[in-house]
């Protein structure tokens, strides 16, 4: 049987709940996924030759790593070629393509013209982020929160710059650039003084969105995080912070999937944050009893979060971009696998019977809305994403392994 016979089996099935197949398909095209470029070269970059540190660490040394701009570039290239749909690339600061020796206060566009360009020729949007770890200025492990104003201003810089170089993304690219603020800011052990730290984030802050920038070209989004590696005990970017700071200043808040306690689950904080700031940014990520970024696979977490978007159409509020980084296995199966899982459960969201299932529960009426939540996991919404890739001439299952296995013998694992 052929993609499309199939295809067309799983469309009558669909419809007798009342959905159309072919709407949803229409639907999935206007979905945006930012591929996080530092899965390809476990998040080293190519500015410094740094180890990773700020409280994250990748695991495994599978080989294959890029370890060129060029490398990495090829691989993503790769990887867009399994997927199907519309996509960004979201790069750090640490991937500035120059030979300058330049520290990270001092870019500015015209290190990341290369990317702009390559960009443009792949048809992909473009996200940013400052990199505010893995540089010998984090190593107290404070860097925008820091007590030494020398060592503030160098990062509050280094953020300012990365705002420019997002409206330049935004400006050349025709899609906004959504720059994300993540510092590592914390400590190991019980703080004395909860509060300054928060005070200095606070200005810092406030400095860095000093200059106004139009949101049709940068959108400036900032992360929270409950703790990381050897910051346990205290980080000055909680959730209430970043809670209260994106909400008062009317800024988009980013939520990553690993930030918070284990059984604390992002998909229902997703309707509700969106009462109070403007945009949301994601950070889909896996983890595995603690913020271990491994990579996003469709379980019963992912399809909530797609349904979260979907069934109040809070996607078009949202910037939906991945965060893991598994150097445990081939690189560009990490990044197809995840990326394949977040758009599975995003079409799998618009394959329910929403209008159905809102009524019935309007109704009071939960065996039916139970009933048909079981149901609707026997449904072949699989054989529905085939098509999707078909459509857009991408490769299905085995056939898309077949070909990253092909790209490994002949390229990444000659490095
Ligand atoms: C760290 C944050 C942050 C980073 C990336 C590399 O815990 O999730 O988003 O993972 O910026
Ligand atoms: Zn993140």
């Amino acid at each position: 049987m052929s993609t499309k016979q199939a295809y067309e089996l799983a469309k009558a099935e669909y419809a007798k709940y009342g959905v159309d197949t072919d709407k949803a398909l229409e639907a999935m095209e206007k979905v945006v996924i930012s591929l996080h470029c530092w899965q390809g070269d476990d998040v080293r970059g190519f500015l410094f030759n740094d180890e990773l540190s700020g409280g994250i660490q990748t695991t495994g040394n599978y080989p294959g790593r890029a370890r060129t701009i060029q490398e990495l570039r090829n691989d993503l290239e790769k990887v867009l070629s399994l997927l199907p749909g519309h996509f960004k690339v979201n790069l750090h600061a640490i991937y500035a393509d120059t030979k300058e020796k330049i520290d990270l206060d001092q870019l500015e566009p015209k290190h990341f013209a290369s990317w702009v360009e390559w960009a443009k020729k792949n048809h992909v949007g473009l996200d940013f982020n400052p990199t505010c770890f893995s540089h010998p200025k984090a190593s107290s492990g404070f860097t925008l929160s820091s007590n030494d104003p020398e060592i503030r201003k160098f990062w509050i810089e280094h953020c300012k710059r990365s705002r420019k170089i997002g409206e330049y993304f935004g400006r050349e690219l025709g899609e906004p650039c959504v720059t994300n603020i993540w510092v590592p800011d914390g400590m190991k052990d019980t703080p004395i003084d909860r509060l300054a730290p928060r005070k200095r984030l606070m200005e810092s802050l406030d400095e860095i969105l000093e200059e106004k920038i139009d949101p049709k070209y940068n959108i400036d989004s900032v992360e929270s995080k409950l703790f990381g590696i050897g910051v346990e005990s205290y980080t000055t970017g909680s959730n209430e912070f970043y809670m209260g700071y994106a909400t008062s200043r009317q800024i988009s808040l980013t939520l990553d999937s690993g930030h918070f306690h284990p059984t604390e689950v992002i998909s229902d904080k997703i309707p509700t944050v969106l009462l109070y700031v403007p945009h949301l940014l994601l950070h889909v990520s896996r983890p595995v009893r603690w913020d271990s970024d491994h990579v996003v696979v469709l379980d019963d977490e992912l399809n909530e979060i797609a349904r979260s978007l979907v069934r109040n159409n809070l996607i078009e509020k949202t910037s939906i971009g991945l965060d893991y980084f598994d150097a445990s296995i081939n690189r560009i199966a990490a990044w197809v696998i995840g990326v394949r899982a977040t758009l599975t459960a995003i079409l799998k969201a618009y394959l329910d019977p929403i209008d159905y299932l809102m009524k019935v529960e309007n109704e009071g009426n939960y065996t039916d809305r139970l009933f048909l939540q079981e149901r609707l996991k026997q449904l072949p919404y699989g054989v529905v994403f085939d098509y999707y890739c078909e459509k857009h001439g991408v490769k299905i299952g085995q056939d898309a392994l077949d070909e990253i296995h092909k790209y490994e013998k002949e390229v990444t694992s000659r490095r």
